[in-house]
């Protein structure tokens, strides 16, 4: 049975930018009855959406593998000996074929992913003529090249990046656990210059890496307590990649899942949910019961970064089935 008790309510709602949760009342929301948890989300997902609608957007690695930082679940890291092949940056004209074909696909955002701690700034600048190409057909467009420093997020603004993701990744306490190579205050400043700069912000982070329910809400408060709070909230599952420190986590019960999604939708009430890494060991009612409970998002196209995803026939038929119609 679950302590908390089924009445619970979030005292006197405030202005969700300035939602100020606590860790106590996101752990009080993940332990609610798994049906009144979904039941919650789903209202508050259609007073600020059409629950109809999903955002599609589509991952490249434009630079694979050979990363020098440590994160622990990672299959680009330097640290760990993993499947992935090292691979130097791709071409523009690459990167717009593989645009021109997500677009054909129907998806409507277009990430472009690097394996750096950040980019250098000749780094950035072979990146800029990409997001410039990529907007102007027609596409949004979002970066996740790792840390910024001074000025970087304003050249990528300048050149035409709507977003700019980069994850929390998981709870303060439990970050050290998964990462030594760089520190929780680094990603709290990358996302500071993000948004001085006037980037839409995507963040998010991984669960089902042994964390606690806990550490979940210690997550989700984070997020929610960015302020104003990400336009976009990738909720990553765990892909366990063989030669990574993390391959031997344990699986997280998929009702875990759902009620992360459910409590993201409820502390970010504006924010686009993303159901995004591990769908594709997911089943399609797993998927269904994330959408019910806020989840508008997906990543969309045959690969993430360097692992798979459902293929994009399967998820046309998926969005079928459920309804949901791209955005
Ligand atoms: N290198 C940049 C950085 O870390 O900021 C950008 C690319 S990095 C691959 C982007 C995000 O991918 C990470 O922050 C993490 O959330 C996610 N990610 C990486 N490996 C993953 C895995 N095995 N399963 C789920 N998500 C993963
Ligand atoms: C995010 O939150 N998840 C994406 C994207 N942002 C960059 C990456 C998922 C990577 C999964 C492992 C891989 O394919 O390498
Ligand atoms: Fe590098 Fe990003 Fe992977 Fe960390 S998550 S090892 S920074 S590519």
């Amino acid at each position: 049975m679950h302590s908390v008790p089924m009445e619970f309510k979030r005292p006197a709602a405030p202005h969700p930018q300035q939602a100020n949760w606590s860790v106590d009342e996101v752990e009080a929301l993940l332990g609610l009855p798994l049906m009144e948890l979904v039941f919650r989300a789903a209202e508050i997902h259609r007073q600020f959406f059409d629950p109809t609608k999903i955002q599609l957007s589509t991952l490249v690695s434009i630079k694979t593998g050979g990363c020098p930082e440590d994160c622990g679940y990672c299959p680009q890291s330097a640290h760990h000996d993993t499947p992935v092949e090292d691979q130097p940056m791709m071409t523009v004209a690459e990167v717009v074929a593989a645009a021109r074909q997500a677009k054909a696909n129907g998806a409507g955002r277009f990430c472009m992913g690097a394996a750096w701690r950040g980019p250098k700034d000749a780094d950035l600048g072979q990146t800029l003529d990409m997001v410039r190409e990529v907007k102007a057909l027609g596409l949004e467009t979002c970066a996740t090249f790792g840390l910024l420093r001074d000025g970087q997020a304003e050249r990528l603004k300048d050149a035409g990046l709507d977003y700019y993701n980069h994850n929390l990744d998981t709870a303060p306490d439990k970050y050290a656990d998964i990462i030594q190579s760089r520190e929780y205050e680094d990603r709290l400043d990358t996302l500071g210059k993000v948004r001085k700069a006037g980037l839409s912000v995507c963040c998010g982070g991984i669960v089902g890496m042994n964390e606690t329910r806990r550490d979940r809400a210690g997550l989700i408060v984070q997020l929610a307590n960015l302020d104003p709070q990400p336009e976009s909230v990738p909720v990553n599952n765990l892909v366990k990649v063989v030669g990574t420190p993390l391959e031997g986590a344990e699986k997280l019960d998929w009702t875990e899942f759902v009620r992360t999604i459910a409590a993201a939708r409820i502390a970010m009430p504006r924010s686009y949910v993303r159901l995004s890494a591990g769908r594709r060991e997911m089943d399609e009612a797993t998927q269904a019961l994330c959408f019910l409970a806020g989840a508008n998002s997906i990543f969309y196209g045959d690969k993430l970064l360097t692992t798979g995803n459902p293929d994009v026939l399967a998820d046309q038929s998926l969005m079928a089935k459920l309804d949901l119609q791209p955005l």
